[in-house]
């Protein structure tokens, strides 16, 4: 395994002194109030987010605020509480024109492409800027009156960048994190954004901000030595304004134990089942994504065919399935990416297809999790190819699914932030056909010690730094005042 980034080791750390406790037995921590754009409380049928999140709000209190989802005709501020399995939820309806200037807009038009490198689907459109201004000043409005003097508050993703600084505008002083679950681009495509440097500042008012990678981490300091006025004191501190703000590199986790339980579960066996018989005998390579062309779909399909073409003798012996679920449909880039898919995917089963054999199953739909399991562990092959992602944690359930006795070979692209966990997968760049032809012919010859032993490496990582351990290391960090730079600076001395 590789060098492992500070920060990570002291949660490590943090990790083992806890691991002695019950990993909910917080009892001392503030109440945790979470924002995000999307509430998703519950149990274990939802993602390790929700899952860990739930977890955390029911052992300490606290409650999970975002937008509902739906639209009204006007905003009212009203806000819809629930208790969703012990965890209490508040959500608020935002109106179609914040919908459109907001969501679909800034957060999805602009910034989604732009961090994911994109800067050819960005668009930069004033009114989605003042849009995202306005619903996030709208969040901090509804979300004020439930906010309490203790409580630790806990912003989560691209959505919500400047919500923390309308939060302190409107006199909250409790400690405020912010979370960014995608990439930070590089400065140089980042000073694209028109007003960047004031975005980014209003990031100035968390007192922690956590991203996956020292990579990302990296970037953003790259952005903020160059573009703003403010102090680096010390290794990922920043002062600012008489304030210290605490950069932190936390690779999010899946629900390992969990998901690994799920995957020998009935209903996972069936579906297991299921595939096994209908591939006759052949392998199976399984890509699991939401339809977004930050996940390589295009260019995984093609590298596929270039295996196909290259390996005749070996080529009917393999299936590539690839799940798909649609998003973001109202957005134009989203549509053409599927559209253009379902164009590859036909082109390429038209050319290769047999009477007994298609090359690529193409399913434009999702499924329950634990159905999810048994697929992953029915496969030979897991293709996890984005071109650019933030973590990726198909790659984490994926290994997490497979039988010990008979692992599959995880193929990753070195362009996804889980690649810095996992150096004992294929990592292959996700732009060459050759490259992921070449690691698809690779994963299927090898043998089944090298299988065992890289599987190994890899799922003993995907257990340790579980979501759990994401979650108890940022928070340890939002926890911890800062002390003055002056004094680490004597530490360090
Ligand atoms: C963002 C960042 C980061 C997919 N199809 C189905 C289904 N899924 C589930 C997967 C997985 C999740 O969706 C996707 O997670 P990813 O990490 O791949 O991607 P994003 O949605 O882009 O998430 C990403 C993540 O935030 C967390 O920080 O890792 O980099 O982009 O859990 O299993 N789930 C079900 N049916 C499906 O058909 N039930």
């Amino acid at each position: 395994m590789g060098q492992l980034p500070a920060d990570v080791l002291a949660g490590r750390h943090h990790q083992l002194r806890r691991a002695a406790k019950s990993s909910l037995d917080v009892g001392k921590m503030s109440r945790l109030v979470v924002i995000s754009n999307r509430v998703s409380a519950g149990g274990g049928a939802q993602g390790g987010l929700a899952v860990a999140l739930s977890a955390a709000l029911r052992a300490n209190g606290g409650i999970w605020f975002g937008w509902s989802g739906e639209v009204t005709e006007q905003f009212t501020g009203h806000i819809n509480f629930q208790r969703t399995d012990g965890v209490a939820t508040a959500t608020v309806d935002l109106e179609e024109q914040d919908v459109e200037e907001y969501y679909n807009g800034y957060a999805n038009r602009t910034l989604w492409p732009l961090f994911h490198y994109r800067i050819d689907l960005a668009e930069y459109e004033r009114s989605f800027a003042g849009g995202y201004e306005r619903a996030n000043q709208r969040f901090a409005e509804t979300v004020l009156p439930l906010i309490e003097s203790e409580d630790v508050v806990w912003v989560q993703d691209y959505h919500m960048i400047p919500l923390g600084r309308e939060l302190r505008k409107r006199g909250i002083a409790n400690r405020i994190g912010f979370f960014l679950h995608i990439p930070w681009p590089p400065r140089r495509l980042l000073a694209t954004l028109p007003e960047a440097a004031a975005l980014v500042e209003t990031l100035f008012d968390y007192d922690v901000i956590g991203f996956h990678t020292q990579e990302w981490l990296d970037s953003f300091l790259d952005f903020v030595k160059a573009e703003l006025d403010a102090e680096i004191v010390g290794e990922n501190l920043i002062r600012w304004q008489g304030r210290t703000i605490r950069l932190l590199a936390c690779p999010i986790g899946i629900d390992a134990r969990a998901f690994e339980d799920m995957a020998r579960s009935q209903k996972a066996r069936r579906a297991y089942e299921k595939v096994r018989s209908s591939l006759v005998g052949r392998s199976l390579i399984v890509g699991v994504d939401r339809l977004d062309y930050s996940k390589g779909l295009e260019e995984r399909f093609l590298g596929y065919e270039r295996f196909l073409e290259e390996n005749p003798e070996v080529r009917k012996s393999v299936v590539l399935m690839q799940i798909a679920p649609p998003s973001r449909g109202a957005v134009e880039s989203y549509q053409r990416i599927r559209s253009s898919l379902e164009g590859l995917a036909g082109r390429i089963n038209g050319a290769h297809a047999g009477l007994d054999w298609v090359p690529i199953r193409y399913v434009n739909q999702g499924y329950p999790r634990d159905v999810l399991a048994g697929v992953y562990r029915a496969a030979r092959i897991g293709l996890v190819t984005p071109l650019r992602d933030g973590m990726n944690l198909v790659a984490k359930e994926y290994v997490a699914a497979q039988d010990p006795e008979d692992p599959g070979v995880l193929i990753l692209s070195r362009f996804a932030g889980a690649a810095s966990q996992m150096p004992q997968a294929l990592l292959v760049n996700p732009y060459s056909a050759e490259e992921m032809s070449d690691a698809i012919r690779r994963a299927l010859a090898m043998s089944i010690h090298e299988r065992k032993e890289r599987w190994k490496a890899t799922v003993q990582d995907v257990v340790e730094r579980d979501v759990m351990w994401w979650l108890e290391t940022f928070r340890d960090a939002l926890e911890q005042k800062e002390s003055a730079p002056e004094e680490i600076i004597t530490i360090k001395a």
